[in-house]
């Protein structure tokens, strides 16, 4: 079971990588901006699963550098998620400065809605 679960991993993470998607353009100072903004954002995640593949990839569309911290890697990473977010389930999407003023949201899909109302592509011209 573990080893088909590693492959399935591997596969999400290949066609991740094949058909990646491609980043809005900002102009530098609207980038700063959003940079600004999002650096009161941290992913905790895990690296192949899928839900949180998903929100990485609306992250790169939408090209919002966001933290990322894996909950299977990094025991901090897993304590930080279950003090602050109560569950151990990824991905959660932190809110703010501190784990303990923070808002933690669960959900791939409303993470993915929360970024885009918040952070919407420039318009094109
Ligand atoms: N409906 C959730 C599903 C998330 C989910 O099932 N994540 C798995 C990893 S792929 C997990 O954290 N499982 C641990 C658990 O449910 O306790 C979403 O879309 O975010």
């Amino acid at each position: 079971m573990a080893l088909i679960r590693f492959i399935l991993g591997r596969l999400i993470l290949f066609f991740n990588w094949l058909f990646a998607p491609r980043s809005t353009r900002r102009d530098p100072d609207a980038q700063a901006t959003i940079d600004a903004q999002t650096a009161s954002l941290v992913l905790y995640q895990y690296e192949a699963c899928p839900f949180c593949v998903k929100v990485r990839r609306a992250m790169k569309r939408h090209a919002l550098n966001i933290e990322t911290r894996d909950v299977k890697r990094s025991d901090t990473a897993r304590e930080e998620l279950l003090a602050g977010g109560g569950h151990l389930k990824v991905p959660c999407l932190r809110i703010g400065g501190d784990e303990h003023g923070a808002q933690w949201m669960y959900e791939s899909n409303d993470i993915i809605n929360y970024l885009a109302a918040r952070f919407p592509a420039p318009a094109q011209s």
